[in-house]
């Protein structure tokens, strides 16, 4: 090979977000990005898989991994979940963890000492700061000095504030590395799971209360019926009866709004029209069965 003296060095790796359900990680994730890898939603506990965004610049490549909220677990599906976050911090090239900068509490503090144990670069971002007045930003940033990070970045994921500098900070961060992944991949997620996920957050979406928490999507099946349409058949899982009632509402009202606006987000990912069709179980403590967990790919 000849020798390129000129060329810059080509710099990758992986970059973990971790943090407190809700401060906007996947919406961060996204916004890198630039595209809807990952539901979001303003209920805690949104996010169940570890989530994979890639992107691809000239001289870098950052492969973000967005993982559940950390959170002390009640149910296997919480157990599974905490383990997509040690997962994710296994083998990682740098840290962010994120935090709400409107809204700094004694938990992200805790977790960012937690996280100082970590090896290799740590940024903490401040997430939000479109919510947050100039001058009260630094009485936060200040409050994680001395806790062992490489930079502390404030951003806002909604308004695009700060993002570039993030991205400068981490290719800085990265080491010399190889390109791990093709130009156009954006995600290793299969396309099932980006559909049942699409669904589940306007399930998420429209839902109230605890129902939200026990709703889970099975594909059931996914099939090109033929050029330019895609037939989906999906079951919700919730677990009771009287959730089962407030899904499905007054006369399948509430079903047939999850369904049309999970349709208009499915066609968006695939560029195909959908028929979708919903179904909805009844599976009381799922997020503690095995077999459920399995069927709905938290294994
Ligand atoms: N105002 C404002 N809201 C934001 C920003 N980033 C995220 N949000 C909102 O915060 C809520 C939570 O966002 P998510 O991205 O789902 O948060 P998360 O950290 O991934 O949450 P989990 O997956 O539950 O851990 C959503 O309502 C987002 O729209 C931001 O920069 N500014
Ligand atoms: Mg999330």
């Amino acid at each position: 090979m000849t020798n390129q003296p000129n060329k810059p060095a080509f710099h990758s790796g992986f970059v973990t977000i971790v943090g407190r359900p809700n401060v906007g990680k996947s919406t961060l994730m996204n916004a890198m990005i630039g595209e809807k890898i990952a539901i979001v939603s303003p209920r805690p506990q949104t996010t169940r898989n570890r989530l994979m965004g890639i992107l691809t610049s000239d001289d870098s490549q950052i492969v973000f991994l967005d993982t559940p909220g950390i959170h002390q677990p009640r149910t296997q599906l919480g157990d599974y979940m905490m383990k997509a976050v040690k997962d994710a911090l296994d083998g990682m090239d740098a840290l962010v963890v994120l935090v709400d900068a409107s809204n700094v509490t004694e938990r992200d503090l805790k977790i960012a000492d937690e996280m100082a144990a970590q090896h290799g670069p740590k940024l903490l971002v401040l997430n939000k700061i479109d919510l947050k007045p100039r001058e009260a930003l630094l009485a936060e940033m200040a409050r994680f000095n001395g806790k062992g990070f490489d930079a502390i970045i404030p951003v806002s994921a909604k308004t695009g504030d700060g993002l570039e500098e993030l991205k400068c900070e981490l290719i800085r961060v990265l080491p010399e590395g190889p390109k791990y992944f093709p130009d156009d991949a954006i995600t290793d997620q299969p396309e099932r799971l980006l559909c049942a996920e699409l669904i589940r957050e306007q399930a998420l979406r429209h839902l109230r209360d605890e129902v939200p928490h026990g709703i889970g999507v099975e594909m059931m099946r996914i099939q090109d019926a033929r050029e330019g349409l895609t037939e989906i058949d999906a079951t919700l899982y919730c677990e009771k009866d009287t959730h089962k009632g407030i899904i499905i509402g007054r006369g399948g009202a509430m079903l047939r709004e999850i369904g049309t606006d999970a349709r208009r987000e499915i066609e968006r990912l695939l560029g195909t029209h959908v028929n979708l069709k919903l179904w909805v179980k009844v599976r009381p403590d799922w997020r503690n069965r095995k077999e459920d967990l399995k069927n709905l790919g938290y294994d």
